[in-house]
């Protein structure tokens, strides 16, 4: 992976920054997108004042139609992060058109603009979801029946790249571990792995004679790790539906693991009794080990691990902060690894 310090934003995507909007104009602007009708004489800015706090949202015009019309009701249900407990950081969030415009998801290309230019065809309905491996309950599931019983949350992340960078990011989704236990994985269950989709047509990257990964992308976790409650499939972001450079319309988020580790656009979870191949470390084992647990006394073989710069950078402030011991959510994972070598299991 490449260093670079600035996120290359691309101005004509991105309208000036938003103002934070409540969550409910947010779902009501939503709507009216979805339903084509100009999102004028909508409620007015929310104050501090008012019910769940201020929501942060997507700049109204930037705000997606959903991809089929079940997600409206799925999204209207979603819980604040405020309300459901101790998971969220309450640092100032990473601005939207950064999360959306400075991105890694190599199928759309390696430069951080790549993926928002490259993915404006890619099509997320219908999609399904295949569960296989040491389960008792495997099949190919409708993305609507995997996210059926389960009520979305927002929690807000810190996501730390191993190229040095990090984000603040407000994410929609729930527990993994709750999706995990409806499918009842078998006593040989101890990994599961995660696979994006293979589609060259319409991910370039893909396609690219100058690729590097062995597609489709995987990743994979631990039972341990899948089943802890910081670990979320996400499926929105900023309120709104997942952008395709996210991320559509399913995708894992692991904060306290590099930013690799939380793959996108998933079709595939498999349980494994053996730990499972990952994408990065088949390219590069000595640079990406299979934890890859955020540690700033692990360095990677070409570059230090004890800083981070905080996006956005601007011209005033340099943003560097140091990098915390699994991103900052050792209380909640480091016994996770007790009696672990984590300079081996990097
Ligand atoms: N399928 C897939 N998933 C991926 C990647 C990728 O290239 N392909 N990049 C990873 C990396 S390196 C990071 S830092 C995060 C970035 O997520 P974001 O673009 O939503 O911030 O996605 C991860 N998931
Ligand atoms: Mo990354």
């Amino acid at each position: 992976m490449l260093i670079k310090s600035k996120p290359d934003i691309l101005p004509s995507e991105i309208t000036p920054e938003s103002v934070y909007h409540d969550r409910r104009r947010f779902i009501a602007g939503s709507l009216s997108a979805a339903f084509g009708v100009a999102s004028v004489g909508l409620p007015g800015l929310a104050s501090a004042a008012d019910g769940d706090g201020l929501r942060a949202q997507a700049p109204t015009d930037l705000v997606r139609s959903a991809p089929a019309p079940w997600w409206e009701d799925k999204f209207a249900s979603i819980a604040p992060a405020v309300k459901t407990g101790g998971f969220s950081t309450s640092e100032p969030l990473t601005p939207y058109r950064d999360v959306i415009s400075y991105n890694n998801f190599y199928e759309f290309g390696t430069d951080k603009g790549d993926p928002i230019a490259n993915s404006k065809q890619f099509k997320v309905d219908p999609w399904s979801v295949a569960i296989e491996g040491e389960v008792e309950k495997p099949g190919v599931y409708t993305l609507e029946d995997i996210l059926k019983p389960h009520a979305l949350e927002e929690r807000v992340y810190r996501l730390r790249c191993v190229e040095r960078w990090s984000m603040v990011i407000p994410w929609v989704g729930f527990s993994l571990a709750d999706l995990i236990k409806r499918f009842q994985p078998t006593s040989k269950a101890k990994y599961v792995e995660f696979f994006t989709l293979l589609d060259p047509e319409t991910m370039p990257g893909q396609r690219s004679r100058f690729t590097t990964i062995s597609w489709p992308y995987r990743e994979g976790l631990r039972m341990d790790e899948a089943m802890n409650p910081l670990t979320l499939l996400a499926v929105g972001v900023y309120g709104n539906y997942l952008p395709p450079q996210n991320g559509a319309p399913i995708r894992l988020i692991v904060p306290w693991k590099y930013g690799f580790k939380s793959i996108k656009s998933i079709v595939k979870i498999r349980f494994t009794e053996t730990q499972p191949d990952t994408s990065w470390n088949m390219l590069a084992a000595n640079e990406y080990g299979f934890y890859a647990n955020v540690n700033p006394e692990v360095h990677h073989p070409r570059w230090r691990q004890d800083m981070e710069t905080r996006l956005p950078q601007t011209l005033f402030s340099s943003s560097r902060i140091d990098t915390q011991p699994f991103n900052g959510y050792g209380e909640q994972v480091a016994s996770l690894y007790k009696g672990m070598d984590l300079s081996k299991n990097y």
